[in-house]
Order: structure tokens, then sequence, then C-alpha cells
């Protein structure tokens, strides 16, 4: 008689699909996870994406001389929505956030209007100097604002179908098995309060 081989050796591969799924929120680090939004000051401005090669070298400087993993990001016209992980123990966003501001902004001449409150302090008026930091509370919520993150292109109307958007890490997601090509967004996820102006 012949003999079949037992089922449970389909197993491993059904637990190699899954693993990576689960792999990114274990990224998530009980209080070293945040979710960010960051607007520029002119909200009628597209400096973001037209300058995007700025903003990836201030990233990289930053990451070069501190630690701090970029898990999702979206850059939008004249915002951006990001997570991050920092080590425990170092929550010192703050320092990272002026540091890619500080570089984005020396790219750009000169000229742009400036609030009485950025020029009372000499800076310059690229960014707006408030953000939205939320600090991600578990691993569901780490996933929902990811999926928060990958919609936003089509939340705010740029584009029709999510894969359809330049300027996010939607990509490395796909690549990583969390998300379908085709992945449409999870509306459930997208909630009314992650400040958007
Ligand atoms: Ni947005």
């Amino acid at each position: 008689m012949r003999r079949y081989p037992p089922i449970q050796l389909q197993r491993p591969y059904i637990l190699f699909y899954l693993l990576p799924v689960a792999d990114y929120r274990r990224n998530f680090i009980p209080g070293g996870s945040f979710f960010f939004t960051v607007n520029l000051a002119d909200r009628r401005s597209n400096l973001l994406t037209k300058r995007i090669d700025l903003l990836r070298t201030a990233f990289r400087s930053v990451r070069a001389r501190h630690a701090l993993s970029v898990e999702a990001i979206v850059v939008l016209l004249d915002h951006l929505h990001t997570i991050w992980t920092l080590p425990a123990g170092d929550a010192d966003f703050a320092n990272r956030w002026r540091l890619i501001k500080t570089e984005f902004s020396r790219g750009i001449e000169t000229g742009e209007q400036r609030s009485p409150s950025h020029s009372a302090k000499g800076e310059r008026g690229i960014w707006q100097r408030r953000y939205w930091e939320h600090t991600l509370r578990d691993e569901i919520d780490f996933e929902r604002h990811c999926n928060y993150v990958h919609f936003n292109p089509v939340k705010h109307g740029h584009v029709r179908t999510v894969s359809e958007w330049p300027y996010f890490s939607f990509r490395r997601f796909v690549r990583l098995g969390v998300y379908p090509s085709e992945w449409a967004g999870n509306r459930e996820d997208d909630g009314e309060n992650y400040v958007e102006r």
C-alpha cells in the first residue's frame, strides 16, 4: 500500500509565508515605537516630494549619527507620516527631527515666509515647529498606524490606488509579504484622529 506523507509536512511552508508578516510587528518596542505627523509651514507647498532627494539625504545623515529604525514612512507634498523605533532607553526623537529639519532646510533656497516665532528664534520657516507624536501602545496599534501610513496618498486624493504613489515604504511591505501588491487599504485603520490638518 502506498504511504502518503503526513499532512503536517506542509506546515513549515505555511509558517514560511506567515512569518514575515508577524516579523514586522515584532519591530514594535514598548515605549520605543512612535508615530509622527510632520508638516511644512506652507500647506500649499510641494517641497517634500519636489526635493525628495534632500529629504532622503537628511534622513540618511541622521541615521549615520543616531540609531533610528524607520519602520514605515509616507511622504506627501507638504507633510509626512512615519513610524520610528528607537533603541530601548533612548526616546530622543526631538533631536533627530531637529537634525532632519535643519539639514533639509539648508538645501532650500532662502526667502520663504517666516512666522514671527520662527524669526524670533532665527529659524528658517520651512517646517512647522510643532509636530504630532504618538507613542504606539502595542503591536496592534503599530500595525494600524502602518496601514494608516500606506493608505494616506489615497486618503489625500493624490492617487486612486495605493500602489501608484511613489514616495513611501509600501513596496518594502509588499516584499515582506505584509501586503499584496494590489492592497486597497484598510479603512477601519484610517482613524480620524491621527492629526491631518
Ligand atoms: Ni496625511
